[in-house]
């Protein structure tokens, strides 16, 4: 049964594996390369064809701008099933974007330090995997090194984000308030993911319109990242990117220690690695409600809503052992109890949740891989246990959704994975999951 489920698993990613060399999340939903898919999507791959897993990294950094910059969708190819696409974007306003390769302007959680040292963990031939290693570090150093020149306006070691969509949490209720206040023209447009999917589980019309207006804001700045940062009503710290900014960090460390001889880039990375998780303590953790939150640079203020993502600076080591007591109960107290999976993807005790409603509610196996992971680190492998458990149970029971409804009984309702189906990140962190020993 279990190594059925490996085995469709496989075939969910070769499945989406397309011609041009990457993997697509999944079919006519998302078309296209994401970002931090394609890292997870590498971690899958990495269990059964290291090949494939180099190739998607390789092909991701293909669209790297010249500033350092990731883009969070390469158009590798082209297709009609996806709304906004590159002529939406349009990339090429900006100075430092590729000639030769459509992109978007905006990017997602910095993924690659932490998946590249992911791959040397797995690979089972370390000089092998040390040479792709080799030929691809330096990118990701310069993708962090564009973060802190560019995004961290006040040297905190925190950067921030200019789109909902940079969070990877699109239409997550954190946003509501800061939508509350953005004039957003009625545009109109082609919605395709809702010819796709029940739109009861996709964000609304007016979100959207949101979405494309911060998009046509950083366009008047040609994507150019001071004329954003002074101009965008959105301007965020999000716990969960700098996380893995930080997770990541550390690992290029690593890396480069393993490789040698990189003592400049180790201490830079060193320094950005303590302020960040000081700052991380200062600034992102609110006593009041126990949890990390977020932080709206734009109007100088915590958004004080607990959501998965106020877990994730435990998989980058931030919190001490005071506040890790605290975080677990209040994951328990908002998220827990026999009656829901963990983890839901926003606090399960507000008004605001939606437990079939995308990121308002559902359990997403991205996040709840990281938190499995953050657990972990500190040694706390029965909550670990009961994330990777609750995943393999949702996966088995209902197979490769995009998103869970976290509700244990649905009387009547036997389907309660939503979205995209045969989705490529939930096979391939199945897959690890699934290796993974504790
Ligand atoms: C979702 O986001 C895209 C925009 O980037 C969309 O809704 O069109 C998010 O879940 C995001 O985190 C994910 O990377 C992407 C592709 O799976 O889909």
């Amino acid at each position: 049964m279990t190594e059925n489920l490996i085995d469709k698993a496989k075939e969910v990613l070769i499945n989406n594996f397309q011609k041009g060399g990457f993997t697509i999340p999944s079919k006519n939903l998302y078309p296209f390369q994401w970002k931090w898919d394609s890292g997870f999507i590498a971690i899958g791959y990495a269990h059964f064809d290291m090949g494939k897993a180099k190739q998607e990294i390789k092909s991701i950094l293909k669209a790297q701008w010249k500033n350092g910059f990731i883009p969070h969708i390469v158009f590798h190819n082209e297709s009609d099933s996806y709304f906004p696409g590159p002529e939406v974007h349009q990339s090429e306003l900006s100075p430092f974007a590729p000639l030769n390769i459509k992109t978007t302007g905006i990017t997602q959680p910095p993924v690659f330090g932490f998946i590249l040292e992911k791959l040397y963990e797995i690979s089972l031939n370390k000089n092998e995997i040390l040479v792709f290693i080799r030929s691809v570090i330096d990118q990701i150093y310069k993708n962090h090194i564009y973060f802190y020149e560019n995004r961290d306006l006040f040297n905190e070691g925190l950067v921030y984000i200019y789109h909902n969509w940079e969070s990877g949490t699109d239409n997550s209720p954190l946003w509501d308030d800061i939508w509350q206040n953005i004039d957003s023209p009625d545009y109109k447009f082609e919605r395709k993911d809702t010819t796709h999917v029940d739109p009861s589980q996709r964000p609304s019309k007016r979100e959207y319109d949101h979405y494309i207006h911060l998009i046509e804001i950083a366009k008047k700045y040609n994507y150019n990242d001071k004329g954003i940062s002074d101009n965008s009503p959105f301007l965020v710290q999000d716990p969960l990117f700098n996380s893995i900014l930080l997770r990541s960090n550390e690992a290029l460390i690593n890396l480069y220690k393993i490789i040698g001889n990189e003592k400049n880039k180790v201490n830079f990375l060193e320094k950005k690695l303590s302020i960040g998780i000081e700052n991380m303590n200062k600034k992102l953790y609110n006593e009041k409600i126990c949890a990390y939150v977020h932080y709206d640079l734009r109007n100088q203020k915590q958004v004080p809503f607990i959501s998965s993502s106020s877990f994730a600076p435990l998989f980058c080591g931030a919190p001490d052992l005071k506040k890790l007591k605290k975080l677990i109960s209040t994951l328990e107290n908002k998220f827990g109890g026999k009656e829901k999976y963990l983890c839901a993807s926003f606090d399960t005790t507000n008004s605001r949740y939606n437990p079939i409603k995308y990121w308002r509610g559902p359990i997403w196996i991205n996040l709840n891989w990281i938190l499995y992971n953050g657990f972990k680190r500190y040694g706390l492998n029965k909550m670990a246990k009961k994330i990777k458990n609750d995943s393999i149970e949702l996966i088995s029971k209902h197979g490769f959704y995009e998103y869970f409804d976290p509700r244990k009984n649905r009387a009547g309702l036997k389907k309660t994975g939503y979205g995209g189906d045969n989705f490529s990140w939930t096979a391939a962190l199945y897959i690890d999951l699934m290796n993974d020993k504790i």
